[in-house]
């Protein structure tokens, strides 16, 4: 896969992907194991389930949450809430390591003082893909989303401000963490369809955590 970002990964440490954009490439490596632990508690209380987008499709893409909000979707449309409506119990607590590393994220990419109160838990498949969108749920698009690829690799579409802008091809492996903030918190972005393989820590399959500061 010959991304357009090819030269800039190769870099060690953080790196501008665009304004608004750093990518720190391996930084979560050493929790990963520690990481996908806390996943597995987490969707121990909050299953990962399949929602249903309000145009009425089934995401190919499972999700869960964890924090104070979470996020969900039905054909009324997408929202954070309190309560997880599959168990209408709040979500599970975001994992202490959870909230270090992204705040620890946020701030080596110039944005300190990062405190989410969401964590979305993304689980793909083989085959799974996530099409171009914005986060727009948010209330404050002035905190960064943090964002870590655990498992197999992906790639990410980074676009612009308007669905029809041009993308660029980003290659993200494991223990990656991308810091979404400032002009960039708006860009259309999606996940192409995950390729076959297998991960020694997760199998057949990615996770993606994105920490969000939802209220
Ligand atoms: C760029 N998840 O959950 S993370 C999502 O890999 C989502 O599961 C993808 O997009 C995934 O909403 C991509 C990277 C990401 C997240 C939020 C962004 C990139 C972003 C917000 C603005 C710009
Ligand atoms: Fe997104």
């Amino acid at each position: 896969m010959n991304g357009l970002f090819d030269a800039l990964e190769r870099t060690a440490g953080a790196v501008t992907l665009a304004p608004g954009a750093a990518l720190l490439r391996g930084f979560a490596l050493d929790d990963a194991a520690a990481l996908l632990a806390a996943i597995d508690t987490v969707a121990a209380l909050a299953p990962l389930r399949h929602m249903v987008t309000p145009g009425g499709y089934t995401m190919s893409v499972a999700t869960t949450s964890c924090g104070d909000m979470g996020w969900t979707s039905d054909a009324q449309g997408y929202r954070y809430a309190e309560y997880d409506p599959e168990t209408g119990l709040p979500w599970p607590a975001m994992p202490a390591l959870f909230g270090t590393l992204a705040r620890d994220a946020a701030a080596q990419a110039g944005f300190p003082g990062f405190e989410p109160d969401a964590c979305l838990i993304n689980r793909y498949a083989p085959g799974a893909r996530l099409t171009l969108h914005q986060d727009r749920n948010e209330r404050d698009f002035g905190a960064p989303i943090v964002s870590v690829s655990l498992g197999l690799p992906a790639t990410f579409l980074f676009g612009g401000i308007k669905r029809a802008d041009p993308t660029l091809k980003l290659h993200l492996v494991h223990g990656d963490v991308v810091v979404w903030g400032g002009p960039a918190r708006l860009r259309f972005h999606g996940v192409l369809p995950l390729a076959h393989g297998t991960h020694p820590l997760t199998g057949a399959c990615r996770i993606n955590l994105t920490f969000r500061k939802a209220s």
